[in-house]
């Protein structure tokens, strides 16, 4: 056997030896939500499982802001970021991803949307000037998430579900449980001398939740698993959202739309930001099928559960396991 040796400092993530180069996909559906066939799109897009979102109406001067606002954050010393952590879950975190040993090359904050519940330990973050970037926080969030509403409406609108609120009252709900993270893949300069080797930025895995919106800037990194297996690198749009059919959503369609498993790999120049909105529903909400989509005599290909359920059975595994085979029928 060839053991291929590494710089000590990669010891501990996980080095990707691709077969040959992971391709820039091209076939990531594209919705413009000012098109007067969005609805359907959006539905076509949903099976798919991610796609991409133009004239989405978030003002592009949020999106510098927060990402100005988040580069001033990780360019702080180190101590003064981990006084913002460790994550429990919420927090600045970095390497470690998660409480069951999941390791990757980011350092991230992840925060609760909810401003009630947003722990003091976030609130201090910021030390000299938290108001600043509490409020780019704010005011992306909240734009954010009303696009994300938009696109719920627009597939009510789709499957012909009634009334068109049905999903989306689910993030509005004021005890909505959604969470919103900051992602920083610093550039890993070692990776040039490993040649045909990739490093993992967040390992492989799927959203537990309804919708994630997310948006990077210009650094490639994420890579979505096609049907059959293969990795594809999905081309970066500063400008655009991706969004992501969350395990929720795939269970509330009955198996229909597609949570589709993704990965980021670090680059060995570049930094990536990503920021990312999960949206997901109050913790004592039962995900199901939704009644309507449900043909007569079709069952749930799904055990019933609550969203509480999911997420603490989601916390208690590691990011590549199957969370979602947990609760299908045998
Ligand atoms: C994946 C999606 C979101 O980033 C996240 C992640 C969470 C975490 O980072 O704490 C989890 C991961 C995510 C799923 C499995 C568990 C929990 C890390 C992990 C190993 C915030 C989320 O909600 O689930």
């Amino acid at each position: 056997m060839v053991v291929l040796s590494q710089p000590a400092a990669l010891d501990d993530y996980s080095l990707i030896q691709a077969r040959k180069p992971t391709g820039l996909f091209t076939g990531i559906p594209v919705v413009d939500l000012s098109d007067p066939d969005a609805k359907n799109l959006i539905v076509k897009a949903c099976e798919f499982g991610i796609f991409k979102v133009v004239n989405h109406g978030v003002p592009v001067e949020f999106m510098n802001k927060l990402e100005a606002e988040a580069l001033r954050f990780f360019n702080l010393p180190q101590s003064e970021k981990d006084r913002a952590g460790p994550p429990d879950p919420f927090g600045y975190g970095s390497k470690r991803i998660g409480p069951n040993g999941d390791v990757g090359w980011i350092e991230y904050v992840l925060l609760n949307t909810n401003p009630e519940v947003i722990s003091h330990k976030s609130f201090s973050i910021f030390q000299e000037n938290p108001e600043m970037f509490l409020s780019a926080v704010d005011r992306y969030v909240s734009a954010v998430k009303k696009m994300a509403c938009e696109v719920l409406e627009l597939v009510a609108d789709g499957l012909e579900i009634k009334p068109r609120n049905v999903l989306s009252r689910l993030l509005r709900d004021e005890k909505s449980d959604s969470c919103f993270r900051l992602n920083h893949y610093p550039p890993c300069p070692e990776l040039q001398a490993l040649s045909g080797r990739n490093l993992v930025g967040f390992g492989e895995h799927t959203d537990p939740q309804i919708i994630s919106v997310l948006r990077s800037n210009n650094t490639s990194g994420l890579q979505i698993c096609l049907r059959d297996g293969t990795w594809v690198t999905v081309p970066p749009d500063q400008f655009s959202f991706f969004i992501n059919v969350g395990d929720s959503f795939q269970v509330m369609t009955n198996g229909r739309f597609k949570s589709v498993k993704h990965r980021v790999m670090a680059d060995h120049t570049k930094s990536r930001i990503s920021m990312i909105y999960f949206g997901g529903p109050p913790l004592s909400e039962k995900i199901a099928p939704l009644p309507s989509l449900l043909a007569e005599g079709e069952e749930s290909i799904y055990n019933e559960f609550s969203w509480w359920e999911y997420k603490r059975s989601a916390y208690k595994s590691r990011l590549g396991d199957d969370r979602l085979g947990l609760f299908e029928k045998s």
